[in-house]
């Protein structure tokens, strides 16, 4: 007999059941095939990607300046570790710093390893420069931060699910509410020991919460009053995905990281990662200037693949594309547009109470409990429709479409949107 379409689906469900560990839970579709906004299942039904692996594929599933890079590199060199130069590493990290406007750059692979090499800086710094006392040093981080999921990163976390049962816990984190500049001073004039920061500029995870437009401008003075390092967590918010190149450019859409907003301000310490390479492969990086990264030496800190050419070469292409594309110009000019259309359905809806974000990284709330499947079934309704997002923490749904999306594309995602939501007014 031959299997239907929906038997194949199932079959990769089934595989995945079987065999991975269940550390995800994720909606019941099978994707093979992506170009642009656009992915395919495996039955070749066609949906609009409104979560871009959590902004990690900010300009389009399989980019072909960044395959095209990926796969001629891939013919020529992969892999040299760092025992070795390579002639890919040195023209990446000057492409890179230039770009942002660093000194020096570190390269990694994943978002928590970068977020890793950040506090190994912050710490070190703290010892060397600042003259800590050995084994003192303390890190500030938020309320309801998410920064990745290694052990001395969940030991900060305040969500239980990613913390328990993990411990014991790394100590030397401080925690206080986000978007509350005066309680970052309160800590940092308390306690001598602070030697960094960590902040997302928008908290993704925590369901893409926005802060007031001057809270990283106001950090970085109080960072900078109190010889405390200001370390922005970019990872989602960074490359284009809020209508600027970093969150940290405040209102400027220029690409490149320049001071031309009041709301502008720059970290000490930046955290890039997922669309650092366009979603390609796995790339990350911390950039500081030489005052902070002189602390490092050889032996101290590294990574087998970090820096290896195909990742030089894929996040070049990548960072070029966000520039030629004009992406956070586009982000910004879509994002607007998407909160006023959906706030115009908002102001009628009893399923949906309210839009927030930046650019395009948005997030509505469902009009229900956390603990409901409403924000669940709505997304299995949207992927009915033509849509794939995804639900977080119960009643919160993120939209995050590549950032190489047309008005029209938007426009047509909007009424799969409203339409699909409107099923599900009482
Ligand atoms: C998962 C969320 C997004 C991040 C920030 C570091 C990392 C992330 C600000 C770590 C990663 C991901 C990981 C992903 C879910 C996802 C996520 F829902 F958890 F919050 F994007 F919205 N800093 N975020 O957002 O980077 O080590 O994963 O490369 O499945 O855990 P990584």
């Amino acid at each position: 007999m031959i299997a239907t379409n929906q038997q194949l689906s199932q079959e990769f469900i089934d595989l995945e059941h079987q065999h991975g560990a269940h550390n995800y839970h994720p909606l019941p579709v099978v994707l093979s095939k992506g170009k642009g906004v656009y992915v395919w299942d495996v039955e070749g039904k066609k949906y609009y990607d409104f979560l871009s692996a959590y902004s990690a594929v900010n300009q389009g599933h399989c980019h072909p300046k960044i395959i095209d890079a990926m796969t001629e590199q891939a013919q020529n060199l992969t892999l040299t570790s760092r025992a070795f130069f390579n002639d890919i590493l040195g023209k990446y990290e000057a492409f890179t710093t230039q770009f942002f406007g660093f000194d020096k750059l570190l390269p990694m692979n994943t978002g928590a390893e970068a977020v890793e090499t950040a506090i190994k800086l912050a710490r070190k710094w703290g010892y060397e420069k600042k003259g800590i006392a050995q084994n003192d040093a303390k890190i500030v981080v938020c309320e309801n931060n998410f920064h990745g999921r290694t052990t001395t990163i969940v030991s900060f976390s305040n969500d239980p699910v990613a913390s328990k049962n993990f411990g014991p816990y790394t100590p030397g984190f401080v925690k206080i509410p986000y978007n509350d500049p005066e309680a970052l001073e309160v800590q940092i004039k308390s306690d001598p020991n602070i030697v960094g920061f960590l902040v997302e500029p928008i908290q993704g995870e925590a369901g893409v919460y926005t802060p007031s437009d001057d809270y990283m401008a106001k950090v970085q003075h109080i960072c900078n009053q109190n010889n405390v390092l200001f370390i922005a967590d970019e990872i989602q918010t960074g490359i284009a995905r809020t209508g600027s190149l970093l969150a940290v450019c405040g209102n400027c859409t220029c690409e490149a990281h320049c001071e031309r907003q009041s709301t502008y301000s720059r970290p000490d310490i930046l955290i890039l990662g997922k669309a650092l390479s366009g979603g390609a492969y796995p790339v990350s990086a911390v950039l500081a200037d030489d005052a902070v990264m002189e602390v490092i030496g050889p032996g101290q800190h590294g990574s087998t693949f970090g820096g290896n050419p195909i990742a030089g070469a894929v996040a070049i292409a990548a960072l070029e594309v966000v520039n030629e594309e004009y992406l956070s110009q586009n982000a910004r000019a879509l994002g607007d547009l998407f909160r006023s259309e959906m706030n115009n359905y908002i102001k009628n809806s009893n399923i949906v109470s309210s839009i927030r974000g930046k650019g395009l990284l948005n997030a509505i709330l469902i009009n229900d409990t956390e603990e409901s499947s409403t924000a669940w079934d709505i997304c299995v309704a949207l992927k009915n429709n033509g849509l794939l997002a995804k639900p977080t923490h119960g009643n919160i749904i993120r939209f995050a479409p590549p950032l190489v999306m047309t008005q029209e594309q938007l426009l047509e995602c909007v009424t799969i949107i409203i339409t699909t939501l409107k099923q599900f007014e009482s």
